[in-house]
């Protein structure tokens, strides 16, 4: 069957679930939240990867659907934590695709919070910077006024695309996510036989988009750690906080719930 057919089972059908990734202070290894990720798993296909069925979603048409759900998983995620004292200080980072970013989303998000005695503070939105914000196509007040409410904004996968600097400028971000390439290029990538020219590259890309962060003040999650080196690479650049393999994978929600509420 297609992917769009199984993306509709799969709202039908209720097959999409979340799983969800620790970030920790990466000078204490303590956890600080975690970020939600999309699962389908269909009853036929098998799991299916987001990164394969996002861009169909888009495509055709169902992705405000499927991210409402990831909205309203996330927000009661947050709920049960806040149902724990050794998890109630937690955040969770929500991806958000851009054509979630609309006036009806804002109003679902307060309605999602006040309906579950969320604190926005513990409320992180991930934005990809790959997804064009245009200043005048309103998405960039919607993002302000979510911001207003306390809600904090990261910009995910940052330096990756063509102009991330100017993001910053635009969008006014909170938290900053170093993409995996940086991270790995200034840290475990030399073991695993990449290329010297193309790391010592990424690696200058890396710190220069580390150094403008801090310059700035913005917090940064380095993503993809999955070494010793890699950790010793963002503490280096002045990366605070990091996920990655080396610390947890993605994992069902009440696993999260005792993986960090043995550690925090
Ligand atoms: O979890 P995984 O590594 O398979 O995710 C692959 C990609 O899908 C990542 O880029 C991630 O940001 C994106 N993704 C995962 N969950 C969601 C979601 O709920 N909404 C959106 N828009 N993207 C997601
Ligand atoms: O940037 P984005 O939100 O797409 O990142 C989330 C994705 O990264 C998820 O699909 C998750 O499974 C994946 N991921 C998380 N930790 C690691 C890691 O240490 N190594 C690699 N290769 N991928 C990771
Ligand atoms: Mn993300
Ligand atoms: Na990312």
């Amino acid at each position: 069957i297609s992917t769009e057919r199984a993306l509709s089972d799969g709202l039908l059908g209720d097959h999409f679930d979340i799983a969800v990734q620790p970030i920790v202070d990466l000078k204490t290894r303590a956890p600080v939240g975690g970020e939600v990720l999309l699962r389908l798993n269909h009853p036929v296909q098998g799991a299916l990867s987001p990164a394969s069925f996002i861009p169909v979603a888009e495509d055709c048409g169902l992705m405000p659907e499927i991210g409402h759900h990831v909205l309203a998983r996330g927000v009661e995620a947050l709920s049960a934590l806040q149902g724990e004292p050794a998890t109630a200080e937690l955040y969770l980072s929500i991806n958000v695709s851009s054509i979630q970013i609309s006036q009806g989303f804002l109003a679902r998000l307060e309605t999602l919070l006040s309906a579950h005695d969320v604190d926005p503070r513990r409320v992180v939105i991930e934005l990809t910077e790959s997804m064009v914000l245009k200043a005048d196509d309103g998405r960039g007040d919607i993002i302000r006024r979510i911001q207003d409410l306390g809600i904090r904004v990261a910009l995910d996968d940052f330096g990756t695309g063509y102009s991330s600097f100017t993001y910053l400028k635009t969008l006014r971000p909170d938290i900053i996510k170093i993409d995996r390439s940086f991270v790995q290029a200034g840290g475990s990538a030399i073991e695993q036989g990449a290329g010297v020219g193309i790391l010592h590259r990424l690696e200058a890309l890396g710190d220069a988009v580390a150094r403008v962060c801090g310059d700035l003040d913005l917090p940064m999650v380095g993503e993809g750690i999955e070494s010793e080196r890699d950790i010793d690479y963002c503490l280096r650049a002045g990366i605070r906080y990091g996920q990655g393999y080396l610390f947890a994978r993605p994992m069902p929600l009440e696993e999260f719930i005792m993986w960090t509420g043995a550690r925090v």
